[in-house]
């Protein structure tokens, strides 16, 4: 049988008006003012707002390094939809010597037939040949149309000579190329400096990781973009220096693209100065959390247009056992946080609820930026006729506190832990599918590999 929905505040990324949404099938039928309700399951959504599905285009689950994340793909999914994400789009990683078709194959085992909402995967290559530049085009006829390089991390890293063959390649499939900025070898040096000088304590990580080791990062990484004529996309930017470099190259008529992700708007260094010293692992990631000033600065990037998405590069490592691993070694803490299922519920009470950005801009940075640049625009991140019914009713009335104890994600803790949120997803559908109803799943494993077209260039 068709739903209506009926009478809900509508929320595009160019408008909001009242309005009625059909869905049929998987399908959304029609858009309007004013749909009859004759034979059809009616959904009230007075007083609510009705989103496009949201898209998080960076996630890890089950990742497998020092020791395993905390989420897989059934926990991270689960996650996702309770907080109104409809999509996701997770990391697949070539290893050297690797085929990257076979990387893609392991990917699908670890995601296929277990997650709750839909997904593609992202390719990170660790080095580039022929075998690759060969495998590049399959990758993009299997519907993986974006991918990653690291300047950081020994067993990742790449050399910027490597950075604009990849990119050149990707401008050929019409793919997107998104890289991690940061420098890794003098981050390496510098961690070696303060584990000699006894500094072992996670307060040491961002010292390791200092703004401008982004800033000389997204520079190289610019300059390899303008040597192979080609966008990219700089991801999980957090410093206001950062921002400098990119907002100079756009000037110079460059493509460049920038994601950020909640922790680096909503939190900052003072997190390291925990009472007890370990504390603070909790919040080693990198890039690592900033100053109160790259915070207000990303905030203001966002509304000028310099930031593009917010994606949240969840990847959950439990602070017992996991973090523990670096107990006397800050180096060794396995680097990531959680952040899935609050990012909509945190742009939206923190950005939308405060003035900094308009209900419309949080669409455009959560659904319809994503879904152009990785390929998956119009069939995801919009209300239209024809896309895929993701759809998020949103109570703006419900006023709940993040807490560890009561999340969804299978992690022992938040580092938003007690922060106020103003508005929740409430009913969520998945191509016409209700998943959420009343803040609960109602309808899990109903996710499918999506098979993406080429970037969208905006
Ligand atoms: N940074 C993290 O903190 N975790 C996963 C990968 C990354 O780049
Ligand atoms: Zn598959
Ligand atoms: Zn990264
Ligand atoms: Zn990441």
């Amino acid at each position: 049988m068709e739903t209506v929905i009926k009478g809900g505040m509508i929320i595009t990324d160019k408008e909001c008006f009242k309005g009625d949404i059909l869905i049929a099938g998987e399908k959304i039928a029609a858009v309007s003012d004013s749909i009859s309700e004759q034979g059809r399951e009616v959904l009230d959504a007075s007083g609510q707002y009705v989103f496009p599905g949201f898209i998080d285009a960076h996630t890890h689950f089950d990742l497998e390094g020092a020791c395993r994340t905390a989420d897989d793909f059934y926990t991270g999914t689960r996650a996702a939809i309770i907080g109104g994400t409809t999509t996701i789009l997770d990391f697949a990683t070539q290893d050297r010597g690797v085929s990257s078709l076979e990387a893609l194959q392991k990917w699908h085992v670890k995601a296929d037939g277990i997650s709750s909402c839909d997904y593609g995967f992202h390719m990170s290559f660790t080095e580039w040949n022929e075998n690759l530049a060969c495998e590049l085009p399959v990758l993009a006829g299997m519907g993986v149309t974006s991918f990653k390089l690291y300047m950081a991390y020994k067993n990742l890293m790449v050399d910027d000579d490597t950075l604009a063959k990849v990119m050149a390649a990707v401008k050929v499939t019409g793919g997107i190329t998104g890289v991690h900025c940061e420098e890794g070898d003098r981050i390496d040096q510098n961690i070696q400096k303060l584990l000699k000088e006894g500094h072992t304590s996670p307060r040491y990580h961002p010292v390791s990781r200092p703004p401008e080791t982004e800033a000389a990062a997204i520079r190289r990484c610019i300059r390899a973009a303008q040597r192979a004529g080609a966008p990219v996309n700089i991801v999980h930017l957090s410093t206001k220096a950062g921002l400098e470099e990119v907002r100079k190259a756009r000037l110079e008529g460059q493509k460049v693209y920038v994601e950020t992700c909640p922790q680096y708007l909503l939190l900052d260094d003072r997190s390291y100065d925990t009472k007890s010293e370990f504390e603070g692992a909790k919040y080693v990631l990198s890039p690592p959390l900033r100053k109160p000033e790259d915070r207000e600065s990303l905030w203001k990037a966002l509304a000028d247009n310099t930031v593009n998405t917010i994606g949240t590069d969840h990847c959950s490592f439990n602070f017992s056992g996991d973090k523990e691993l670096g107990i006397k070694d800050f180096s060794k803490i396995p680097n990531g946080i959680p952040g899935v299922e609050h990012r909509p519920a945190l742009l939206y009470t923190y950005g939308a609820m405060q003035g900094k950005i308009s209900l419309n801009r949080m669409v455009e940075l959560l659904s319809v930026n994503p879904a152009k640049l990785f390929g998956l625009y119009p069939r995801k991140g919009t209300l239209q006729a024809g896309s895929d019914a993701d759809i998020v009713i949103w109570n703006p009335e419900s006023e709940w506190e993040i807490r560890a104890e009561d999340q969804i994600q299978n992690v022992d803790y938040t580092p938003y832990e007690g922060m106020k949120a103003d508005g929740r997803a409430r009913t969520v559908f998945l191509r016409g599918v209700k998943i959420v109803d009343d803040y609960k799943i109602i309808s899990e494993k109903k996710g499918k590999y999506i098979h993406r077209g080429k970037s969208i260039p905006f």
